[in-house]
Order: structure tokens, then sequence, then C-alpha cells
């Protein structure tokens, strides 16, 4: 057991006294696929070792059940028969949430106890809220013996962000948190769902994710509105063109035939999805040929399109961006995750992340009068029990 298992394996020892499962649940990074998982793209992610600990048991009544969030150092005590959503933002919805889908699907879960506590940074864009929604789950799936397939697992999952967090987001964190798999990336057919593990080799290179440590109020509902902008993109689509059902169906010429037809807006918006569909998959063919000058580019124009065609980034994360790119032992970086603060994703030449890290430190500082924060990864498995 490692210090955060141990922590929460402790405190419910003290708190509710019977053997809890424990469960690890970790966050994920994107190496490449930014928004294209709700347009039934694409996605590179690949789960990581910062995770969330999670020790839960049966409590002694039917239907009442505790969380303990050791981290907000907070308790919420609810009834399995009444449940609501609480205020936007707050931690609670992503376990209720996930309570709520299991009910919705027929299974029954009875009260239970629930002690968490994780080192992935919240904000960060390293999905912090899937592995809360997935390790729940997965809790829960073991202690009442519920049967739920994995895939099932990462649906249901997915909703709980849908109906309790008030976030209509694709399934990649989600995924990549429960079927990630050591030193493999995923690579996923958001559509069919079909996937395989990807083998990341950087040889002189590394990832390296630098958190801005910003997250801007607007990210979920400007995230909601790109979906709906992709949305109308794709019925506009549909009135020109048949067997659309999303954008991942659709090619740069049939985009620029309805052009005119379309919202500026939306025009950009469904550019952008279309072109970072592309980019995913010339980033696994670079990478499978070990050519990460070329990986390094397809992140830097990934960067640009996020910027400017989807406009999910911000002053923080462009400047970091650009600084980065800017740098002789960078091959690319680019923004990591849902948009509008969190991390920048780096590739760096090994050996040199100090002095990078150092250099981007004092420029932000001085700029914007905050440090970054740099956050070594390294990829492992996703979703386990923990056996003592
Ligand atoms: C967030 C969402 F939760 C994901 O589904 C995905 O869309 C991502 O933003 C952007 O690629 O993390």
């Amino acid at each position: 057991m490692n210090d955060l298992s141990q922590r929460v394996s402790s405190h419910f020892a003290e708190q509710f006294g019977a053997k809890p499962v424990l469960v690890r649940a970790p966050g994920r990074i994107n190496l490449i696929g930014e928004h294209t998982d709700y347009n039934n793209g694409f996605v590179l992610p690949a789960a990581v070792e910062h995770a969330i600990f999670f020790a839960i048991g049966k409590s002694d009544n039917a239907d009442r059940c505790s969380l303990i969030s050791l981290d907000f150092e907070d308790r919420y005590d609810f009834d399995l028969a009444d449940m609501q959503p609480l205020p936007t933002d707050s931690w609670q919805n992503y376990i209720l949430g996930v309570v709520a889908e299991i009910q919705k699907s027929g299974r029954q879960v009875a009260g239970f106890n629930l002690v968490f506590s994780g080192n992935v940074p919240r904000g960060s864009g390293m999905s912090s809220s899937a592995a809360l929604e997935c390790g729940t789950c997965a809790g829960l799936n073991e202690l009442f013996e519920l049967g739920i397939p994995k895939v099932d697992m990462v649906k249901m999952s997915q909703m709980a962000e849908h109906h309790y967090a008030g976030v209509k987001c694709g399934i990649m964190d989600q995924f990549a948190s429960m079927m990630g798999a050591k030193d493999q990336a995923l690579l996923l057919d958001c559509q069919s769902l079909e996937y395989r593990h990807f083998p990341i080799g950087l040889n002189d290179y590394s990832l390296l994710l630098c958190n801005s440590n910003v997250t801007h109020s607007l990210a979920s509902s400007e995230y909601n509105v790109r979906r709906q902008q992709c949305e109308a993109g794709v019925s506009g689509l549909q009135k020109r063109f048949s067997g659309i059902s999303s954008l991942r169906d659709v090619s740069m010429d049939q985009l620029n035939q309805v052009q005119s037809q379309l919202d500026e807006v939306v025009y950009r918006r469904c550019k952008y999805v279309i072109e970072e569909n592309a980019r995913v998959n010339e980033f696994t063919t670079a990478l499978t040929q070990s050519d990460l000058i070329k990986a390094g580019e397809i992140l830097k124009s990934a960067q640009k399109a996020m910027k400017d065609e989807y406009e999910i980034t911000c002053p923080e994360i462009d400047f970091m961006a650009d600084f980065a790119n800017a740098h002789e032992d960078i091959l690319g970086a680019r923004m990591m995750g849902g948009g509008f603060g969190g991390c920048t994703l780096n590739l760096i030449k090994k050996g040199r992340e100090a002095a990078f890290i150092e250099a981007l430190n004092e420029a932000y500082m001085d700029q914007f009068n905050q440090e970054i924060t740099p956050i070594q990864v390294n990829i492992s498995d996703g979703v386990s029990l923990i056996k003592v």
C-alpha cells in the first residue's frame, strides 16, 4: 500500500471500523485529440500515476451514506432515496452522479461509507473528476457485487458528469482512467469504442506537464457551447449530405462546400475538429516511425488551432505554449484538456527539464506574477482494486 491508500484505509478504520474495499483510480494525460471525443472521433490519452484512492464499505443502514474527502476536509451524509445534484463544482456531485447512474441501470446499492484522497492536481486538465467517478463506480461495483462490465462503468461515469456536474463531456477521460495500461497510451475510436494500447517510444525525449495554475470559470459553460456549435455544424451538413451523424463522418472538402451556409464561428469549430482528428492519425504515424520532429510539429499546430479556431486557450496558456514552442529543447507544446487553463504538454529533450522549467517560470512570473508547477508524469495502469 502507498501513503495515500494507507491514509484512506486508516481514516476509514477510525471512522467506520469494518474492512473496506480499496480502489485506485488514476488521472490521465492526453497526447493529442482534444474535443474530438464528443464528435465521435479519435483520441490518444494515457492513465498516469497521479491518482485518487478510495476506501469504501457497507454502512449499518440500508439507505444512509457518508462521504469523506480528506483533501477538502469535508464530510457529506445523504440518503440514497433522496439524492439531488448539489451546486456546480461541488465535489460530491461526481460521486452522487455515479450512484444515481447505477440505480438508473436497475442495479441495487445499499448504504455505504466512502473515504477518498488523491494527488491528481485539480483544475490541471488531468481529469481528477473522471478519477473520482471511475473509482467510485469500481468500488461500489466490487462492494455490492454488481458485475458491471468495465465499459459500462466508463459510460456511467461519463453520464454522472453530464447529469450531476452539468458538463456534457465526451468519453475520453473516463475511458483512460478505467482502461489505461502502464507505459502505453490508448488509441481510442470514440465512435465504436474500439481501442488499442499504443506504446509511446520517445527515445531522447520525455513528456513534461507545466501547470499554469489557472482555471478560468467559463471552462464548463464554454465546453458545452463548443459541443452545441459542433452539433449545429452537423445539422447544417446533414441538409446537404447524407450519411453524416457526427463530424467524424465529414471531410474538409464537404465542410468547405457548405461554408457559406454555416455561421462563421460554427465553420471554424468544425474545421478544428476535422483537422484535430487528422492530427491524431498523423501523430500516431509519426510516433510509429519514431519521427519526433514531426510529432512536435503536430503538437504546435494543435496549439495554434485550439487558440485560433476552437478558441479554448487563455493568455496564460498561450504564453506558456509560445515560450515552449520557441525553446531549443522543446520539439512541440500544446495545451492539454478541456481548455481555459490547466497544463501545457511539452515534448522536451531528456535532461533539459530543470533548465526549461526555471526559464519558463521566470518569464511566467514576470508576466503574470504567479508560478507554474511542473508535473512529471509516468504512464500507469487504469483503475484497480488494491489487495491487502
Ligand atoms: C474534458 C472532457 F471531459 C473530455 O471528454 C474531452 O472532451 C476533453 O475535455 C477535451 O479533449 O477533459
